[in-house]
């Protein structure tokens, strides 16, 4: 992945100075958060451009698989902090004065319009989503990353769940993501300590898939993102929703569940395509989504 905070591993379609940069190669759409300067931290402009998107990729039926990663040293650094929308007043030492009455700045108006928006997009993507995790992913931008599909780090990248240190609580999923990830006791240390996983930690955790050298990630992450849009899309978004669903299922409503979904795909192309290219010895070609 690119070290360099002026560029990106992969083509983009938009100006080099938007904080939202959009490629594609063949089947992959790819989407670099581009505001290196502040760790790719995320503005309110950043987050809408990052959900159009999204919708874009999805209504998009020449895009079989998504890839998402950061220019620079960092993938995310959560909220910006110095968003006028959210930033505190204070003096010119730092210092919150406890006895002048804030202006009202309800923080949740932003999750309410931006972060429940933009997590609830990807984690209905119609296509696999793919996390190339190049640096520091903090905050919501660690947790935006967890929600993806499949997520790759490098092996200089890392994990923050940085909200307690600003006195709050894990959000873009957070709170429901690193539960199902690495059990409540791990979760309860990342979120409550906020320290830094190391990526190689948070594979051998199962917080992220795989943990790979850095001069590798960005070919690693498209040839997985590649490999995917290969794959039968409609049955790997249906696997997504099975396996998320599961989490909150008795065994027999799992199974009931697995049945629903296999008579309704063993109608589709996909499915017959993919036995007959078994039975014929040739390889399938996929194209539902
Ligand atoms: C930043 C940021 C940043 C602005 C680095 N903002 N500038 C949702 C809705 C509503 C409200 C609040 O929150 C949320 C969800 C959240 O995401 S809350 C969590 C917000 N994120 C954080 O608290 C993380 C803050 N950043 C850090 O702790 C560090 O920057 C990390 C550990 C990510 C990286 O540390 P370093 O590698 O030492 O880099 P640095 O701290 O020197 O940062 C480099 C620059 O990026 C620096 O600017 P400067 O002009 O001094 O070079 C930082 O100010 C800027 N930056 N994060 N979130």
């Amino acid at each position: 992945m690119s070290t360099d905070p002026t560029t990106s591993a992969f083509p983009s379609t938009v100006a080099d100075d938007s904080p939202l940069l959009i490629g594609t190669e063949g089947a992959v759409r790819v989407l670099t958060l581009n505001r290196p300067q502040a760790l790719n931290a995320f503005t309110t402009g950043l987050l809408s451009q990052l959900r159009v998107a999204l919708d874009d990729a999805a209504r998009d039926t020449a895009v079989r698989a998504v890839l998402i990663t950061g220019a620079g040293r960092a993938f995310c650094a959560g909220q910006d902090l110095s968003d006028p929308h959210i930033k505190p007043e204070f003096d010119e030492h730092g210092a919150v004065d406890p006895h002048r009455k804030p202006k009202a700045k309800d923080i949740g108006n932003l999750l309410d319009h931006y972060y429940i928006p933009l997590a609830l997009r990807l984690r209905s993507m119609p296509v696999p989503t793919v996390c190339a995790v190049n640096g520091v992913a903090a905050g919501a931008g660690a947790n935006f990353a967890l929600g993806c599909d499949l997520v790759l780090a490098g092996q200089s990248a890392s994990f923050i769940q940085a909200f307690s240190k600003i006195g709050l609580v894990p959000d873009c999923g957070g709170t429901w993501l690193l539960t199902r990830l690495v059990g409540r006791a791990r979760a309860m240390q990342l979120a409550l300590l906020g320290d830094k996983l190391p990526a190689a930690d948070a594979q051998s955790w199962g917080l992220i898939a795989r943990c790979v050298a850095d001069a590798d990630l960005a070919s690693e992450a498209m040839l997985t993102a590649q490999k995917l849009a290969k794959l039968p899309t409609a049955a790997l978004v249906q696997t997504r929703q099975a396996l998320d669903a599961s989490m909150d299922l008795e065994f027999e409503d799992a199974l009931k569940l697995e049945a629903k979904l296999q008579s309704q795909l063993g109608y589709a192309h996909d499915y017959l395509e993919g036995a007959a290219a078994f039975l014929s010895k040739r390889a399938p070609v996929f194209k539902d989504r």
